[in-house]
């Protein structure tokens, strides 16, 4: 950390939204050199890189970089380059709004299957009237991995409405009114008691195709998925087969191991699917620049940041 009081500069590199995020950082930061792409700027003087899906090879073009801050929760984006230096402190985003959003988004879906809306969507299709017995909320037991800023603000709220809901995480934790598991070991014990399955993790070596044809076959027969975490997670031809041989019952999907997901997927139309274009929990531009700018003078006094990655871990 530079100790004169020369303004600090600063890159956005933000997937078609440089604008409004230079416009939101230069209100909270009058004094700063703020630039994106399009602006000419010398690669050597910037400080701070601000990233949300950065081009390739952008990283390696800023030797004096003193970290990078992405622009989302997750930050596979940033880690997976490998042009990253192995030292380069990468800080993401802790909620910073995103957590309402994520409660928001998880107790829909979750009601969808506990209520049988996905049932009832069916027959609808067929001018079915069929009534099916309603469910004790108590008795549909959710499993939710990645217990973080997201995943433990999901858990809570679904526990709050009365789902049985358990947690998996790496390493243990302890929140109340919630039976919680943590490490590879406890993960079929864990899946074997989620009628409906919500993934929040980050997507790193450890996670990648996590929820495969082995995996998947622990979750009770008729059990749902909700993945608004990252594509990656599953395999999405074992998801197919688990739907189609009818040992799960249904998928709600934010997210695909490609987005935009192509026109010609078979999730598009599938009858035990529903897509959204990733959007359970948008970025907020202001919350998160407040963020950065907080981490920005806690880096000025030496501190550690908020949000701060384990290079060794990935998240
Ligand atoms: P956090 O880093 O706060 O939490 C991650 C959680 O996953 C932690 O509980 C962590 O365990 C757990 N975890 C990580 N690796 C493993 C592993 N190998 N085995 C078991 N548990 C593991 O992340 P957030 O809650 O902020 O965000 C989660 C993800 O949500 C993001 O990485 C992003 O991909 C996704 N996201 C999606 C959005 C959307 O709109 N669809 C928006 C925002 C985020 P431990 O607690 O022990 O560290
Ligand atoms: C994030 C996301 O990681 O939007 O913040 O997916």
């Amino acid at each position: 950390m530079s100790t004169t009081n020369a303004p600090l500069n600063i890159l956005i590199s933000a997937a078609g939204d440089d604008e409004k995020w230079k416009s939101v950082m230069v209100d909270r930061l009058p004094d700063a050199n703020i630039v994106t792409e399009d602006n000419s700027y010398d690669p050597e003087t910037i400080d701070y890189a601000l990233f949300w899906k950065q081009p390739q090879g952008l990283i390696k073009t800023l030797p004096n970089l003193k970290a990078i801050f992405s622009l989302g929760a997750g930050v596979d984006h940033v880690v997976s380059s490998p042009s990253l230096p192995t030292d380069l402190p990468v800080i993401r985003l802790e909620d910073a709004g995103m957590a309402d959003q994520m409660v928001q988004y998880h107790l829909y879906a979750a009601l969808h299957f506990m209520r049988d809306f996905d049932v009832y969507s069916a027959q609808q299709a067929k001018a079915d009237w069929t009534q099916h017995d309603v469910a004790r909320i108590s008795q549909c037991r959710v499993g939710v991995m990645g217990l973080g800023a997201l995943g433990s603000a999901v858990a809570v709220s679904l526990s709050n409405l009365g789902f049985s809901v358990s947690g998996w995480s790496r390493s243990m934790k302890a929140i109340e009114g919630i039976a919680t598991y943590a490490g590879k070991e406890t993960l079929a014990e864990f899946l074997g008691q989620s009628d409906i399955l919500i993934c929040l993790l980050p997507r790193t070596s450890e996670t990648e195709n996590v929820l495969n044809s082995s995996t998947l076959s622990f979750l009770p027969k008729g059990a749902a998925i909700i993945n608004a975490a990252r594509g990656a997670m599953i395999n999405e031809a074992d998801l197919l087969r688990a739907l189609d041989t009818g040992h799960l019952r249904g998928a709600f999907l934010d997210v695909a191991a490609t987005e935009p997901l192509p026109e010609s997927h078979p999730f598009w139309d599938h009858a035990k699917i529903r897509i959204t274009p990733h959007i359970a929990a948008a970025t907020r531009f202001e919350e998160s620049v407040d963020q950065i700018a907080e981490n920005l003078d806690r880096l000025a006094r030496g501190e550690t940041p908020r949000g701060l990655v384990n290079r060794e871990i990935g998240y």
